[in-house]
């Protein structure tokens, strides 16, 4: 099911997960890797055109929820607008909603877009699991001083981890997480 207006989402009971990212973070890649199946999430390469929420069930009463993203420099004023607004809905409406996922690519860090996302899962108290993704673009020792400076900048506010939907490093810890989330909704 896709939503392109909260009168779109659907019924409103048990339990569901959102993941959210920066357009091109490659969200759609660790869903699909998470879920274990090709072509859950469409991934694309033209990024910024989706302004859908996509509801998923994954199994009776628990549904993973792909927020859309933006991130490409010149998005129109008007989408930006739209995207707020529906996210705004989205966090504020939700009363299923017991986690957020937040996909990063890990060469990026944080940025205005994952702040955003923070500020509305903290807004409505739901805890965050942020993905550091493509690790494999990076060496090692980068990679994790990468994950250490995410997880001094977010303290409390969220899990982190690192991730790779190329090469499925952390997709079991990555599971764990979203079954922990879930598993904090009312079932
Ligand atoms: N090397 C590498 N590339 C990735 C990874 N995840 C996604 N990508 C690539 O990054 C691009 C954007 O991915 P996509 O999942 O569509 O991003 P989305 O816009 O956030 O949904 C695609 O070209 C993917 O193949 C990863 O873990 N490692
Ligand atoms: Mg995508």
């Amino acid at each position: 099911m896709s939503a392109n207006a909260p009168a779109q989402f659907v019924p409103d009971s048990g339990a569901e997960v959102a993941v959210a990212g920066r357009s091109n973070a490659g969200k759609s890649s660790a869903i699909n890797v998470i879920v274990n199946r090709r072509q859950f999430a469409r991934t694309s390469k033209t990024p910024g055109r989706t302004q859908l929420v996509n509801f998923f069930e994954l199994r009776e009463g628990q549904r993973l929820v792909d927020l859309p993203g933006y991130g490409f420099a010149r998005v129109a004023d008007s989408i930006r607008e739209h995207w707020g607004r529906l996210l705004q809905a989205y966090f504020e409406q939700r009363g299923s909603l017991s986690g957020l996922i937040l996909v990063v690519d890990v060469r990026r860090r944080i940025g205005d877009f994952d702040r955003r996302m923070l500020a509305f899962a903290a807004s409505v108290d739901v805890p965050v699991h942020v993905l550091l993704t493509k690790a494999d673009k990076l060496k090692r020792g980068q990679a994790s001083a990468a994950y250490n400076a995410v997880r001094k900048e977010l303290g409390d506010a969220a899990t982190v981890q690192l991730f790779s939907a190329l090469d499925r490093h952390g997709v079991d810890e990555a599971r764990e997480a979203l079954e922990r989330l879930l598993g904090r909704g009312s079932g």
